[in-house]
């Protein structure tokens, strides 16, 4: 056995301080007084990871054993957030770390600070992925998380004269001591050709893909500790190289210059992430970057299921593999072509084990967002698969008709390959096929989802369908990020609740005990006092802690209505010019959130909540009623402060469109009550707090269709509502632009004529809503037993329930603890 020093392993003061002191000298080679706050940001990490390293090592061997199953988790994003505070945590060292730096003459916080978070995903998909990392490591199941190393994640945001400008994020600038590349593991990725069908000695037909250009995969590992267990998982993120040699001679014939060219367009490849609410069609490299994971995952599992002596046909008894959304759907024509075409597996054969192996989940039912990729695209970039699915769907089609022999509309609504506007391949149907599972995000979602986008699926093969509701991490979204509210619940009912949630139920007697509502009330002014002073530094604006912290942050999108928001605001302002008195309860609207860079609308829509802010929070007549604060550059560590210190959470979505959510999660756990419509998991918090504990306002999904179906005229909500009139006047007449009335045209020329959002429709309905939500927050005591109930009946939204569900009902995985001296 390895002797292993005590300076990497040991959790003393004394030792803790060594190792860092070490690490500085060894690793960074800085000398003490040489050395940057970044030098022992990076020297800390150091000291972190290697307190990581024997579990993470004793994970691996184990879970590579073939007795055990293990889940793979396909996903094209991760946004988990900075890792050092978490992994401390999560170790169980924050205290102690926290005072050996401080007995060193630093300050922890600021340590933390100087970590650049991988924002390596849009939003909630990416977010999600990470909080079930962390569950997964926590609840000990064995499992890897397969992604792409994105060199320039998410841009970064700025507010310039209150428009959006985008940053490149150069996460990877000052080091990331977090992964360690594995070059010995890198695979070759395919791309482009041809194919040519042969029989080969033996009479067997045989089909060799030659391809046009090969690209060499690189796997980057991060440790993912579960928390207070030996589990330490691998998130495994793929970078794109040139082959060196071969490929470039072969290819080149000796045109060093070419052959340099060559290697510029392979490491392009993995360079950086598309928005995901921008129209993608068309972009090859994006199909390439989804093609490239994918292959190298599943090339990664073969190679070392193989290697363990496991044999292809056990493939799906070893590795339960989940597709987040269609993005990796590849993956099913390619585990195809590696089994039938690689490794000689009869089609038949390779076909149940695919479909034992996969199980996939959908994300989002908008129809601009369902990928679609062009026959063209995919046949020149993967010949192969174009076959492999042609003949997927030729098998599939083909059942279709012996089942339904006197229905021919059938086999054209179900064909994996859709006509129009061009032919191209429905991703969310090939995954449909390929796996033994579907689930939706939340209640509604996954009913939406069998009547509308996979309906003839749902006919179909109902016993594949479920729904598994997302959750959230409490360990990053309550212990890590509200340690006030935290310490706070620990000293009254123990600390289970970190990992059973549902414990915080405890809590609901304590919500009649009035010493309990005062600390509780503490706890809730100290975070808006806290998260107040960054928004002074921040954008300068003086906010009133008493004021009701109205809060909306979520990435930018009509359908998320941000300007439903804007027209309540701005009708409160009107109320008070009308009414310079006015008795209004004091309120601080606060918004944060990326637009993607080419969705103008979107943009348009933080101009306005800039300008609206611009001209109400310098108005002498306001005071200190109204404030309107848009926070730059939302991401996982601004977001962080932003939830413990809302009294409101805003989540106002048209109903139907929001798959699930789960800023909404983060909100009521921290004690916000929700304004919100029945749509996505809103519907389940309801349930869950208590109905007279949730503001919910609008019209429903079906009054929705209804609506449409009549002939939706948003014109007559104006006429009919002066209040709403008024509001959109104001936005016309050009008040908020500096009398420009073409600025914000296109939002009322929007909301005006189409509205495809219902924003008109809704208007009424939350304007009265918002009216007793201000009622509500005057009686404190109510108002702070309700933010008790809610945080006390939250606990089914855990992201670890969310994956027991994932465990038991899709992937058929057991808890595997990690035993450090075998
Ligand atoms: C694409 C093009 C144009 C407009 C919108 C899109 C688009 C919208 C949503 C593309 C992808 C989308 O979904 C991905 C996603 O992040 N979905 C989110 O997944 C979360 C985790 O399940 C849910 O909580 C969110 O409700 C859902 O929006």
């Amino acid at each position: 056995a390895i002797q292993i020093e005590d300076d990497r392993t040991g959790v003393t003061i004394p030792t803790l301080r060594r190792a860092l002191a070490d690490n500085l000298y060894y690793v960074l080679g800085k000398p003490p007084d040489g050395a940057t706050l970044n030098d022992y940001y990076l020297a800390l990490a150091y000291t972190v990871r290697d307190r990581l390293m024997q579990r993470w090592m004793a994970s691996t061997h184990t879970h590579r054993l073939p007795t055990i199953k293990q889940v793979i988790y396909l996903s094209a994003e991760y946004l988990p957030g900075p890792h050092l505070g978490n992994n401390l945590m999560n170790l169980g060292l924050y205290e102690t770390v926290q005072q050996a730096v401080a007995e060193s003459g630093l300050d922890l916080a600021t340590l933390l600070a100087c970590e650049e978070e991988p924002g390596l995903g849009n939003g909630g998909l990416g977010r999600l992925a990470a909080c079930f990392m962390d569950s997964l490591a926590t609840l000990e199941i064995p499992a890897i998380g397969y992604g792409i190393r994105y060199e320039f994640g998410i841009f970064d945001q700025e507010i310039r004269e209150g428009w959006q400008a985008e940053i490149t994020d150069k996460w990877l600038q000052s080091g990331n001591p977090w992964e360690i590349a594995r070059p010995e593991d890198a695979v070759f990725v395919k791309l482009g050709g041809h194919t040519e069908a042969s029989t080969d000695e033996t009479g067997c037909y045989q089909v060799r893909w030659i391809p046009h250009q090969t690209v060499k995969g690189i796997p980057y590992d991060t440790p993912i500790p579960g928390y207070r267990v030996n589990t330490v998982n691998t998130l495994r993120l793929w970078k794109a190289e040139a082959p060196e040699s071969f490929d470039l001679s072969v290819f080149n014939h000796g045109d060093y210059y070419g052959a340099v060219d060559q290697k510029v367009i392979s490491e392009n490849l993995t360079k950086v992430l598309y928005p995901n609410d921008e129209p993608i069609q068309g972009k090859q490299l994006r199909l390439k970057q989804q093609y490239f994971f994918v292959s190298c995952a599943l090339q990664d599992l073969i190679r070392t299921h193989l290697a363990q002596g496991g044999r292809l046909e056990r493939f799906h008894e070893k590795f339960a593999v989940q597709l987040n959304d269609t993005h990796p759907a590849i993956a099913i024509p390619e585990l195809m072509r590696l089994l039938v075409d690689d490794h000689h597996v009869p089609w038949d054969l390779a076909w149940t084990i695919t479909q034992q192996t996969f199980a996939y989940t959908n994300h989002t039912l908008l129809p601009e967002a369902l990928e679609v990729w062009s026959l063209d695209l995919l046949g020149q970039l993967l010949p192969r698969h174009l076959e492999i699915i042609m003949e997927i769907n030729r098998r599939f089609l083909e059942d279709v008709r012996l089942k339904f022999p006197d229905n021919g509309e059938k086999m054209g609504q179900l064909s994996l390959i859709a006509d129009q506007p061009f032919r191209s391949v429905r991703m969310a149907y090939l995954a449909s096929v390929g796996s033994h599972a579907i689930n939706g995000v939340a209640a509604l979602h996954s009913q939406l989802l069998q009547k509308t986008v996979l309906r003839g699926f749902y006919d179909l093969w109902p016993e594949k369908f479920l729904n598994i509701t997302n959750g959230v991490t409490p360990r990053r979204w309550m212990l890590l990020s509200n340690p006030r509210l935290a310490q706070l619940i620990t000293r009254r009912i123990g600390d289970r609740w970190i990992i059973h949630l549902q414990d915080l139920r405890d809590l609901e007697p304590l919500a009649e005990d009035p010493e309990f509502r005062a600390a509780w009330r503490s706890v809730k002014q100290a975070n808006k006092q806290a998260l107040a002073q960054r928004i002074l530094e921040r954008t300068g604006i003086q906010v009133n802690v008493e004021s009701l912290f109205d809060v909306q942050v979520k990435r930018i999108h009509e359908y998320k209505r941000q300007h439903l928001n804007v027209l309540h605001i701005i009708t409160l302002y009107n109320r008070l010019k009308q009414n310079p008195s006015l008795d209004l309860v004091p309120r601080t609207f606060i918004f944060a959130g990326k637009a993607a860079p080419g969705y103008v609308q979107a943009k348009l829509i933080i101009r306005l909540i800039t300008a609206v802010g611009e001209v109400i929070n310098r108005d002498p007549a306001v005071g200190d009623r109204l404030k309107v604060v848009f926070l730059p550059d939302y991401n996982v560590t601004n977001g962080q402060p932003i939830y413990p210190a809302a009294d409101l959470s805003e989540q106002i979505s048209t109903a139907g469109k929001e798959a699930s959510g789960t800023g909404n999660m983060k909100f009521a756990l921290n004690g916000a009550l929700t304004i919100g419509t029945l749509d996505g998991a809103n519907i389940e918090i309801r349930e869950a707090v208590g109905s007279e504990n949730f503001f919910h306002f609008g019209h429903k999904v079906e009054e929705l269709s209804q609506l449409r179906s009549q002939g939706y005229d948003p014109r007559r909500y104006c006429d009919h509502s002066p209040e709403l009139n008024r509001a959109i006047h104001r936005l016309e007449s050009g008040f908020f632009a500096q009398g420009n009335r073409d600025l914000f045209r296109p939002l009322v020329q929007s909301l005006l004529n189409d509205d495809p959002y219902f924003l008109m429709a809704d208007y009424l309905s939350y304007l009265n809503c918002q009216e007793q939500v201000s009622q509500a927050f005057l009686n404190e005591a109510t108002w702070i037993r309700r933010s008790i109930l809610n945080t006390a009946r939250m606990g089914e939204f855990s992201s670890d329930r969310s994956i027991r569900e994932y465990a038991h009902q899709v992937w058929q995985v057991q808890s595997v603890p990690i035993n450090l001296q075998p």
